[in-house]
């Protein structure tokens, strides 16, 4: 297939959603320009249905710092199985803010403009994490460096590369891709790659 993809072995087989090839090295995917935030500079907002807070760099760093391995699937047909991050899973992340009753949704606003609507049971998820290093080096800007979300469960354009918000709601409401056709959740393993509103 090329020097870029390769068809799964046997035991890869199974943990690759149909549509999928592997992709040997691990693309950068970006809609538009890539922001160059530092650690020192960067800020994370959670607005909405909980008390507004505003994080930086070292709330993240005091949080238990924790290794990853996932597999990632971008809807445009590649997967990457067993990549290794290093961050803050976001059951942990959740003792630092105080939700107000009545949320269902969470949206993620990026440094940059962009925006990905999840369900409230999907960020919480017990394998969601937000990501600050990727194969031992800190998280390079075009992978969403300093910070990003990871949603290995669902499809890559639900992991929020350079976080800069959390929106706490009531309702869901449709993020960048998902207002451009994408499906509202984009389960892999159901091909939920686009919308049929
Ligand atoms: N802020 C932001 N996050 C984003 C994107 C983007 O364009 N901007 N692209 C999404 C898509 S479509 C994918 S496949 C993954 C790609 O992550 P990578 O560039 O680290 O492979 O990031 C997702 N998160
Ligand atoms: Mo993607």
């Amino acid at each position: 297939m090329g020097k870029y993809f390769r068809q799964p072995n046997t035991s890869e087989i199974q943990r690759v959603p149909p549509g999928q090839h592997l992709a040997n090295r691990f693309p950068v995917l970006t809609y538009g320009d890539t922001p160059h935030v530092t650690s020192e500079d960067w800020q994370l907002k959670v607005w909405g249905l909980v008390k507004q807070q505003t994080f930086g760099w070292s709330d993240i760093l005091a949080l238990p710092q924790k290794h990853f391995t996932a597999d990632f699937h971008c809807v445009t047909h590649w997967s990457k199985l067993d990549v290794s991050w290093v961050g803050v899973s976001v059951s942990d992340f959740m003792h630092l803010i105080e939700l107000k009753p009545g949320v269902t949704h969470v949206m993620q606003h990026c440094y940059g403009g962009y925006t990905t609507n999840l369900a409230f049971d999907d960020f919480v998820h017990e394998t969601t994490f937000f990501a600050h290093t990727l194969d031992g080096q800190s998280l390079p800007a075009d992978h969403g460096g300093p910070l990003r979300l990871v949603v290995p469960h669902l499809y890559a354009w639900k992991s929020g590369k350079w976080l800069n918000g959390l929106e706490f709601l009531d309702h869901e409401k449709l993020g960048f891709w998902e207002e451009n056709g994408y499906h509202r959740r984009g389960e892999p393993w159901a091909e939920e790659r686009y919308s049929n509103r």
